[in-house]
């Protein structure tokens, strides 16, 4: 054998043996525990189902800033496998969250979540760089054509990245590593109720905020401890989801965001759309090797007791998305609850969900930051 020949082989091995261990992230230099993250993400999907909730361990239903307490934990005596935050209002500089969380618990409890060995999702309900309105405000078309490269606020919205890339480089462990999180920007665009929804940019517009955002992230700021999740609201078809899809350079992660509105009369109608777009997603994760998720669910108030076998199982059990969260229990808006508290009539149910063998609290997880070789 010749040595070039030989020496080639060799790489071949090594790239062959590195890519099990190493799986290719969007982010080509993602720490090690970020890459090791996805690699169990991977390994997970398609035959367990992780639990998250927003807002999880900070405040739920009639309690607030409890240390280490959770509603999910109160009724199950187990924490969520996978927690969901907000960085909203991050971008002004502002100590506390659109939803009045101070920024510095809300990493106590991001550090405290890893620590236990959970999963951190991030959503950002940014403020409308162009009016100063907020998220909702869809008044002008004129906003992500505004903060793109060449845009009248381009400067402005780069400023507000760095506000975000503080917060994310500061989610270290406490030997100063950094802890892996899935950032979800820019999500529900498919909806009319955000500035940067379908109806109020063009597709261009769209990919270009989410590449430029990506590349500033990863480039400029040096931040790598990110997965980056893709997360529509409901759509009905591939076409439909994949339309402003920034491709698989930009994107890690697949996600889903849909609610269950209109109580028991929708409930088969929510179960097949789901099912159906899950399928498309786990057949897109098959062939260009990504994970998928249900990113955000719920129903508002639970208003069917058997909420989570009845309706919520269903739609996942078929195509096993690698987690699904629900939303926040808003502890000072009535009603705005998405998972069950003590005294709720959909614990019993609730209970009977998490006893399933695909579906992962806490104490089920494995290490989803190691490989078995570190
Ligand atoms: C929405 C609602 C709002 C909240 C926002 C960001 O779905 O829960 O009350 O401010 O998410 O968390």
């Amino acid at each position: 054998m010749n040595t070039n020949y030989g020496l080639f082989l060799i790489s071949l091995i090594i790239a062959a043996c590195t890519s099990v261990e190493m799986p290719k992230t969007a982010d080509t230099k993602a720490t090690k525990e970020t890459k090791n993250l996805y690699a169990s993400l991977k390994a997970i999907q398609g035959k367990k189902i992780l639990f998250g909730h927003q807002d999880a361990t900070v405040y739920g239903i009639g309690w607030k800033y409890d240390k280490d307490q959770s509603d999910i934990k109160k009724i199950s005596g187990d924490y969520p496998a996978v927690y969901g935050w907000d960085l909203g209002h991050i971008e002004l500089g502002d100590s506390v969250n659109l939803d009045n969380i101070h920024f510095d618990l809300m990493r106590q409890h991001i550090i405290s979540a890893y620590r236990r060995g959970g999963i951190n999702t991030i959503s950002w309900h940014l403020r409308n760089p162009y009016t100063n309105g907020s998220s909702w405000d869809v008044s002008s078309n004129k906003v992500v054509a505004s903060i793109i490269p060449g845009g009248e606020k381009h400067a402005r919205y780069l400023q507000w990245l760095d506000s975000l890339s503080l917060f994310l480089s500061s989610l270290v462990d406490d030997s100063g590593k950094a802890i892996p999180v899935l950032l979800r920007p820019f999500h529900e665009h498919t909806g009319n109720w955000f500035w940067w929804g379908a109806p109020y940019c063009s597709k261009e517009d769209y990919i270009t905020l989410w590449k430029s955002t990506a590349e500033y992230l990863r480039n400029v700021k040096q931040v790598h401890n990110v997965l980056y999740i893709y997360s529509p609201d409901r759509v009905t078809s591939e076409e439909e989801y994949f339309d402003r899809f920034p491709g698989d350079d930009y994107v890690d992660i697949l996600g889903l965001d849909m609610y269950h509105r209109g109580g028991e009369s929708q409930a088969s109608t929510f179960v097949t759309e789901v099912q159906q777009v899950m399928n498309i997603l786990e057949e897109y994760a098959q062939k260009h090797d990504k994970v998928f998720v249900f990113s955000e669910t719920g129903a508002e108030g639970i208003p069917m007791s058997d909420w989570f076998t009845a309706v919520l199982y269903p739609s996942i059990e078929m195509h096993k998305p690698a987690y699904v969260l629900v939303w926040r229990n808003a502890h000072d808006i009535e009603g705005h609850h998405y998972a069950p508290y003590p005294g709720h009539p959909s614990v019993d149910d609730f209970l009977l969900f998490k006893s399933k063998k695909d579906i992962y609290f806490e104490k089920n997880l494995p290490n989803l930051y190691k490989t078995t070789k570190d």
